[in-house]
């Protein structure tokens, strides 16, 4: 194949001139590595062809147009000037994005496993034979065990063409990993104090804040774009900020508060707060009295939490904790203690989340100017198609009965059911894996892998060959978002919007959208009738008009805004029906007490290293996203590996030096497979060790990244799940540093 890939100094000169402009025209955005200003002179557009799309290269989905040179090839994606989301701009990972289309150790062809000459091999075959496969196997697997053994497992945009055919097909039986690896306690926290999820992105009114308090939230690393500008706009304005974190972050550094928190005990610090803003009288008490429910009980819940009892647990001294809460009070109610994104840590993630639920209804900020907002989305319309199939079972029967708030399916408690030691009815024996790279994004990867090998069919939709194509029946190469349509991207935000999302480029090889292959496995199953649009322009042209544009518009503007029906604040003394059994804030949740959970958040401790390990804790960069972008050649260039973070005590206790290549072991004696090199720094905490999820990668065919860095993942194999909504807690996974390579005979190539 001829297509070049992108030449990388290319990219490099678009970076530096970028931040050479951003340092003049955004002093604002300085604190951020990498982000690019907006693009103020677009490029002719008489001359440059442009196409809408939203990127995929996280799940912020910032819409922008992708632009071709004027040999007609890929060039660029801009940010859409109109899309809340991006405000015209692209992060430094969304910019490399053109790096997946030009990466040229994409998956390029549909692959068989078949066993040749004494082993299992990976063999081209066609489309045709393919889908062929997959579609006799579902038909066995239906018949034999009924639909509703087939689970889809996805984190792509295109799962929802697969959602779409798995409910025709007869199984609802569907988890992302973006609820139990992720925001799932948080979503839980809030739907038991206020009667509603978060959802993304956050309704969080920062562009307005006086006061920001990020737990472990490590905006400016964490790189959502549009949150990560208002965050800028508010530090800009003069508003505090207040950071807990063990780790020096980028955003501690802008702020009024650090809180070097001892990991796993922000509990206690959450409930301390509460005892200030109660017992020091700063809480709104107007809100309060009108709006919520159960204070009395969570005042005396919070008696003895004071800052003195915090200090114990947290290690952060009792003045901080009182000034810091004096600091929220006097910006209320503009003022929002941000519930994080990644939230499953210790267990009580949860209980955690319901803390900061309390904390913002003490303040008064939920519906208020400068705290939260009532967001507002489209509804995107089903293309005309029967109603589906009712299955016997769902994932609410395997869940369900243990964690009674689960608010979707569990990737890992679909994993669960997919064990030969599953011994009830509900069990699960296909999987469709669409864009999600489930060995390093569940935690204990062994589960995973004998749930694998249980199964009778496991198909990988994917673009790269990623871990856990290796271990497929059948691998599908799909097309990358710029070169493909997706479903309508409908959001909420201050007002509704949606975007679209066209291909800019041809496919490149013999790889195909995910819409088509889940039409085509539809027609094959016999389930045509629920695809019935000859090709996704029309069913996209058919949604769009219902929404009151059409697909030429959308083509045009890639971005549209609609009126609002809500107001975005509640005004003063104004009436409020919160979704919950009693109709307001629920300081103290009826709901989780009737299902036997506790009604108010407590403190539980949790395990503290032994002596000379230390607690594995990971987070983002800027640069990357998991490792969707660790092979991207783009991105590989401004960040090619992880290092580990240790504190220069802990360094000069072990003889580490700078860079020194280290492997780590973990407390059930699970070591790296690859070395990592040591970063010292005063920006960790002694008890903690820091990395960059996503590196590590052990596939040879990812020739950008193979073992470069370590994966945190193959090390979190001590998993504290959440009784109350049933997310996977990583965080209580503690490593120690071997200093000769472990694998003998291994050789890093
Ligand atoms: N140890 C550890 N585990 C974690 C986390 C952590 O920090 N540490 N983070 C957790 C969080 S917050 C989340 S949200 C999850 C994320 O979990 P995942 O979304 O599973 O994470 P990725 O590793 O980015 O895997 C994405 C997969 O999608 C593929 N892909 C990319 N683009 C496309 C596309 O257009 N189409 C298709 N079909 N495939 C595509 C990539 O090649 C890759 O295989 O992981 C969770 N798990
Ligand atoms: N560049 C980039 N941005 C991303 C992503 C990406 O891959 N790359 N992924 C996106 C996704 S899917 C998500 S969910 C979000 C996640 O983003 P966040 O919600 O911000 O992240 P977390 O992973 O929960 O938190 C990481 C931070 O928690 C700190 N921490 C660790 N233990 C503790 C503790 O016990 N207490 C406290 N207070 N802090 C602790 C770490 O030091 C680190 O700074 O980021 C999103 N943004
Ligand atoms: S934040 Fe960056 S990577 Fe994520 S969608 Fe927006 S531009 Fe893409
Ligand atoms: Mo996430």
């Amino acid at each position: 194949m001829s297509i070049k890939k992108t030449s990388r100094r290319d990219f490099i000169k678009i970076s530096a001139a970028g931040t050479a402009g951003l340092a003049l025209a955004n002093p604002v955005l300085n604190w951020v590595p990498g982000f690019l200003p907006k693009h103020e002179k677009p490029l002719d557009e008489s001359k440059a062809k442009r196409f809408p799309t939203f990127c995929e290269v996280c799940f912020w989905k910032c819409a922008g147009f992708t632009y071709l040179n004027n040999e007609g090839k890929i060039q660029k994606i801009i940010g859409n000037e109109d899309d809340p989301h991006s405000n015209g701009r692209f992060c430094p990972r969304g910019t490399g994005g053109v790096g997946m289309y030009y990466d040229n150790d994409r998956l390029k062809k549909p692959l068989m496993r078949v066993f040749e000459d004494g082993e299992n091999k990976f063999k081209e075959v066609s489309w045709e034979v393919a889908l062929d496969f997959i579609a006799d196997k579902m038909k066995v697997i239906a018949k034999d065990h009924g639909p509703e053994s087939m689970a889809l497992l996805y984190h792509a945009s295109s799962g929802s063409y697969f959602k779409h055919l798995l409910k025709a097909y007869g199984s609802k039986n569907i988890a992302k990993p973006s609820y139990a690896q992720c925001l799932g306690p948080r979503e839980a926290g809030f739907v038991a104090t206020y009667g509603a999820g978060i959802s993304s992105p956050e309704p969080t009114d920062v562009k307005n804040t006086k006061c920001l308090v990020l737990i472990g939230n490590h905006v400016g690393e964490n790189m959502h774009n549009g949150y990560v500008q208002e965050v800028s706009e508010a530090i800009d304005r003069g508003a505090s900020i207040i950071t807990v974190d063990p780790r020096f972050s980028t955003i501690a550094s802008k702020s009024k508060f650090w809180l070097p928190i001892k990991p796993a005990t922000d509990l206690a610090l959450l409930l301390s707060w509460i005892h200030v803003l109660i017992y020091d009288d700063l809480y709104d008490k107007k809100y309060v009295e009108q709006y919520a429910f159960g204070f009395d009980e969570l005042k005396a819940h919070v008696k003895n939490f004071t800052p003195e009892w915090a200090y114990t647990k947290t290690d952060i001294n009792p003045e901080d904790i009182r000034d810091s809460a004096y600091e929220m009070a006097k910006a209320a109610p503009a003022a929002i203690v941000h519930p994080g994104r990644h939230t499953t840590w210790y267990g009580d993630d949860t209980q955690r989340t319901r803390a900061i639920a309390i904390l913002n209804a003490l303040l008064g900020s939920y519906g208020k100017k400068g705290g939260w907002y009532f967001a507002e989305k489209k509804k995107v319309p089903q293309y005309p198609a029967p109603a589906y199939p009712h299955p016997q079972w769902t994932w609410k029967e395997i869940t369900r009965p243990t964690y009674k708030s689960a608010g979707t399916g569990l990737a890992n408690d679909l994993i669960k059911a997919s064990l030969p030691s599953n011994q009830s009815e509900h069990k699960i024996k296909g999987w469709l894996v669409v864009g999600t790279n489930l060995l390093s994004t569940i935690p204990d990867k062994n589960q995973t892998l004998a749930a694998i090998k249980n199964l009778e069919l496991m198909v990988v939709v994917d673009t790269m060959p990623m871990e856990i194509t290796g271990y497929a029946d059948i691998i599908l190469p799909e097309c990358t978002y710029l070169e493909r349509y997706d479903d309508i991207r409908s959001s909420q935000h201050r007002y509704p919007n949606i975007a679209l999302r066209m291909p800019a480029a041809e496919p490149r090889w013999d790889t195909k959208p995910g819409w088509w292959m889940a039409k085509e496995l539809a027609s094959r199953l016999k389930l045509g009738k629920y695809f019935r649009w000859e090709n996704v322009e029309e069913e996209l042209d058919w949604k769009f008009k219902q929404m009151g544009t059409s697909l030429e518009e959308m083509k045009k503007i890639g971005v549209k805004i609609f009126d609002k029906e809500k107001d975005l604040y509640l005004d003063e003394g104004e009436e409020h029906f919160f979704n919950t059994d009693t109709g307001k804030i629920e300081l103290y949740s009826l709901d989780l007490e009737a299902k036997g959970y506790d009604p108010m958040p407590k403190y539980t401790e949790h395990a503290q290293p032994d002596e000379n390990f230390y607690r594995l804790i990971y987070g983002r960069a800027p640069m990357h996203t998991f490792g969707r972008t660790s092979n991207n050649p783009n991105l590989v260039d401004l960040m090619e590996e992880n290092k580990v973070w240790v504190n220069p005590k802990v360094a000069k206790i072990w003889g580490l030096e700078p860079d020194q290549e280290v492997w780590l072991e973990n407390q059930d004696g699970v070591i790296s497979t690859f070395s990592i090199k040591v970063r010292v720094t005063e920006r960790i905490r002694h008890d903690s060790v820091y990395i960059i999820h996503g590196f590590g990668k052990s596939n040879k065919l990812l020739t950008n990244c193979y073992g470069k860095g370590i994966d945190d993942s193959e090390l979190i194999t001590r998993i504290k799940i959440d009784p109350i909504m049933g997310g996977t807690g990583m965080r209580e996974n503690f490593v120690t540093f071997l200093l000769e390579n472990p694998h003998k005979k291994e050789v890093k190539s």
